[in-house]
């Protein structure tokens, strides 16, 4: 079960890949580098996926060894093809499509697939600018400032049954999600904690993990600057 790896007591980093952001070589080669640094997991979606997410999955997989898991941006982005699926509710936001909606369309053809569905409270965590995530999701982020309403919702969450919290800054993010909420929530709860969203640097992807996140996930950063994620895994390690 993928679920495991999460409640190892141990850091892990995910790699983001967004297939609309790749080829079918440079798909293989970031998953490639993944593969040889030791990258625990890669989860795969976006806001939009206009390609073949299930296409996508077999490139990766066919070269990098690790867990697939779907990080979906609505009920389109099912591939039976993966290892497991972040079954997001945004528990920040008020709008009911992404609280239950997506969630409603999706849950038969996940359960018909085998797939392993990760229920997991998403929170979106204001982090200086207006990223796709508040745009398509029509939500407003929790402000960079608010520890106790970002904590109130991950109890809620937890409370729900949920399994794991997701903290996102999002994609592109100015800054990483504040490390005074990381620590906040991780306090009040004792789900696994993913945080993602503005890591730029090992500097911040060691604040990340200090504040409490047990994985942390990058995505623009390796795109633009590969070689990095063999320093990231330093860290982790
Ligand atoms: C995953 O959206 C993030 O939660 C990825 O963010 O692209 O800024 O690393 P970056």
């Amino acid at each position: 079960m993928v679920y495991d790896l999460f409640l190892q007591k141990q850091k892990r980093l995910a790699l983001l890949i967004d297939p609309d952001k790749h080829s079918d070589s440079s798909l293989r080669s970031v998953s490639m580098n993944a593969e040889r640094e030791g990258v625990h997991m890669i989860f795969v979606g976006g806001s939009l996926v206009m390609s073949s997410i299930s296409h996508a999955i077999d490139v990766i997989k066919s070269v990098y060894t690790g867990p697939v898991i779907l990080f979906p941006g609505n009920a389109n982005q099912v591939s039976a093809n993966a290892d497991a699926i972040l079954f997001l509710s945004l528990i920040s936001g008020r709008n009911a499509e992404f609280l239950i909606g997506n969630q409603v369309l999706s849950a038969p053809v996940i359960k018909n697939s085998g797939l392993e569905a990760i229920a997991t409270g998403y929170m979106l965590i204001d982090c200086g600018k207006t990223t796709s995530v508040e745009y398509m999701s029509n939500t407003q982020p929790i402000p960079y400032d608010k520890p106790d309403i970002a904590v109130a919702t991950a109890i809620a969450g937890e409370m729900l049954g949920l399994k794991a919290l997701y903290l996102e800054g999002g994609s592109g993010a100015q800054s990483f999600v504040n490390p005074e909420i990381i620590s906040a929530v991780k306090k009040s709860c004792s789900i696994p904690l993913i945080v993602g969203g503005g890591i730029r640097s090992c500097e911040s992807l060691r604040n990340v993990f200090d504040s409490g996140a047990d994985i942390a996930v990058v995505g623009t950063i390796i795109e633009k600057n590969p070689e990095l994620l063999s320093e990231m895994m330093k860290v982790v390690r």
